[in-house]
């Protein structure tokens, strides 16, 4: 499996909810490493590049409300095949269609309030991460646990 890189961020409910160190900590234990993590509050502006490809859609203008109504916290993770990893943990879009042992299965129940953002690809997520980070954000460390997860 190849090494990749995937942007990640905890919506603001999250924060509200004291369930950043809940979430953090699942994607620690699957063995992503974490090589860029900031709170951020995101301009009107950032969330509509962000969520481009939904223009449009019902969901579209409160989706972007939602994501500027507070703090978020963008990360860059890194792993073999760290885009669907990262994906299956944080379930299904629908949160009626989230499994129980997801995150979004266990920590939310409404869609448009679905605890978390994850890239759907590898070109998504370069995309994503160049729109939240600048190259002297991302750090590279040796991960000493690699062979064993
Ligand atoms: P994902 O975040 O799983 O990649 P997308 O890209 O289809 O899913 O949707 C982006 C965000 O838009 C979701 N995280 C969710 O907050 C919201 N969203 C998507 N579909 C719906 C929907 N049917 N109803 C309400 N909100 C939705």
């Amino acid at each position: 499996m190849a090494v990749e890189r995937s942007f990640s961020m905890l919506k603001p409910g999250i924060i509200q909810r004291r369930l950043v160190g809940e979430v953090l900590s699942r994607l620690e234990r699957k063995g992503l490493r974490i090589v860029a993590l900031k709170m951020m509050r995101i301009s009107r502006e950032l969330a509509e590049r962000h969520y481009a490809e939904h223009r449009g859609k019902d969901f579209y203008e409160p989706l972007i409300r939602y994501m500027t109504s507070g703090p978020v916290v963008a990360m860059v993770v890194e792993a073999d095949g760290a885009v669907a990893a990262l994906r299956r943990l944080c379930g299904a879009t629908r949160t009626d269609e989230a499994l129980a042992g997801t995150i979004r299965g266990d920590l939310a129940n409404h869609t448009n309030l679905n605890v978390i953002h994850a890239s759907d690809s590898v070109q998504s997520a370069e995309r994503e991460i160049a729109l939240f980070f600048a190259d002297t954000e991302l750090n590279e460390w040796k991960d000493g646990e690699d062979e064993w997860i």
